[in-house]
């Protein structure tokens, strides 16, 4: 079998996410999705996410294109996460470009091109000033 594996906050989760989720499940047969925690996302970025990690993981886990979701509780765990569920691919969007190339040791390292014109930041600030 071949799992892919991918991580994210997918929060106030849009057509981005799911275009990357769908993409990343056509690179193997099974798609593992790490959710980062609130916790995590409030040590990485300074805030905390507008949907609450049990929702982000519920919805992401609902998708027909992912078989499994976990916690991604540190960046660090990286490594783990890829042995722990046997992932033969690691897929992110192309902001994340070169930054896991490390783990090509462990797997295939693939970044895909994010889609245009949306993201998580944008629709707050659509929201707060329409
Ligand atoms: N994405 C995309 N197109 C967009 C927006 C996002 O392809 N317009 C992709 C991102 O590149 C990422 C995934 O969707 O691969 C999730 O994006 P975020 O929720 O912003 O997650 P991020 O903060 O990148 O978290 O360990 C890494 C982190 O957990 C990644």
């Amino acid at each position: 079998s071949r799992p892919v594996i991918t991580f994210g906050t997918f929060d106030l989760f849009h057509i981005g996410h799911l275009n990357i989720l769908r993409r990343a499940r056509l690179l193997g047969d099974r798609l593992v999705v790490g959710v980062s925690t609130d916790a995590l996302n409030h040590r990485k970025k300074g805030f905390h996410p507008v949907f609450a990690e049990e929702e982000r993981m519920s919805i992401v886990g609902s998708l027909r294109y992912v078989d499994e979701v976990f916690r991604e509780e540190s960046l660090e765990q990286k490594a783990d996460y890829i042995r722990r569920y046997n992932a033969r691919v690691l897929v992110m969007g192309d902001d994340w470009a070169g930054r896991f190339d490390q783990f090509r040791e462990l797997c295939e390292v693939v970044y895909l091109p994010r889609t245009d014109g949306i993201s998580t930041t944008d629709i707050k600030q659509g929201i707060a000033s329409p």
